[in-house]
C-alpha cells in the first residue's frame, strides 16, 4: 500500500488565525521529524497565484490550484497543511473530496472580532469601501457546516488548537 500524507486545510476570514495556527502546527510536526509542507494563502497569491484576484471565479482558480499542489506533495507522504480563506463551500467540497482522509479545519471567530484586532489594518479599509470583494465585509464567506474540527480563536489558545489537531491526526 502507498502511504499518502494528510492534508489538513484552514479555512477562515482573514485574521481568524488561519496562519499562525498551522504555522505552529508545522512547527510541531517537524520537530516530531514529519514530513511536512505549508502552503500559506499570502505565500501562494506572491507566487503560485500572483496575478489572480478575489473574484469568486479567481477565488476558485486559487483554492483548486493549491489543491493540485496538495495532492502532488501528499502523494510522496508528505503532509499538507493549507492556510486560505477558501471561501465556498462549493469548492472546498470539490477540492477536498480527493483526499479521502483531509480535515476541513474551520478557523472561527466573529466578525466583530477580527475587525476589532485587524492585524493589517484591512478590514478598517474595506469597511470604508476601499477594498471591494473583501470576505466578510463585502465578500461571502461560507463557513463549513461541519468541519473535521471547529477552533474558535477567541476561546482558545494557539497551544490548545495544536493540541487538538495533533489529537485529530493521531499524534
Ligand atoms: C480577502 C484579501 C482581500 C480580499 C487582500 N478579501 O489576512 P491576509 O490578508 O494576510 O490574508 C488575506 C489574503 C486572502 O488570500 P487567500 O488566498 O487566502 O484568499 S482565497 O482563499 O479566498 O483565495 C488578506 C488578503 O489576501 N486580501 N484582498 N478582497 N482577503
Amino acid at each position: 500500500a502507498v502511504t499518502t500524507g494528510r492534508v489538513v486545510w484552514f479555512t477562515g476570514l482573514s485574521g481568524a488565525g488561519k496562519s499562525t495556527l498551522a504555522s505552529a502546527l508545522y512547527a510541531e510536526l517537524h520537530a516530531r521529524g514529519v514530513s511536512v509542507e505549508l502552503l500559506d494563502g499570502d505565500a501562494v497569491r506572491e507566487n503560485l497565484s500572483k496575478g489572480l484576484g478575489f473574484t469568486k471565479a479567481d477565488r476558485d482558480t486559487n483554492v483548486r490550484r493549491i489543491g493540485f499542489v496538495a495532492g502532488l506533495l501528499a502523494k510522496h507522504g508528505v503532509t499538507v497543511l493549507v492556510s486560505a480563506i477558501s471561501p465556498y463551500a462549493d469548492t472546498r467540497r470539490e477540492v477536498l473530496a480527493s483526499f479521502p482522509d483531509a480535515l476541513e479545519v474551520f478557523v472561527d471567530a466573529p466578525l466583530e472580532v477580527v475587525t476589532e484586532r485587524d492585524v493589517k489594518g484591512l478590514y478598517l479599509r474595506a469597511i470604508a469601501g476601499e477594498i471591494p470583494h473583501f470576505t466578510g465585509v463585502s465578500d461571502p464567506y461560507e463557513a463549513p457546516e461541519s468541519p473535521d474540527v471547529h477552533l474558535e480563536t477567541h476561546k482558545i489558545s494557539v497551544e490548545d488548537g495544536v493540541r487538538q489537531l495533533l489529537g485529530r491526526l493521531g499524534l
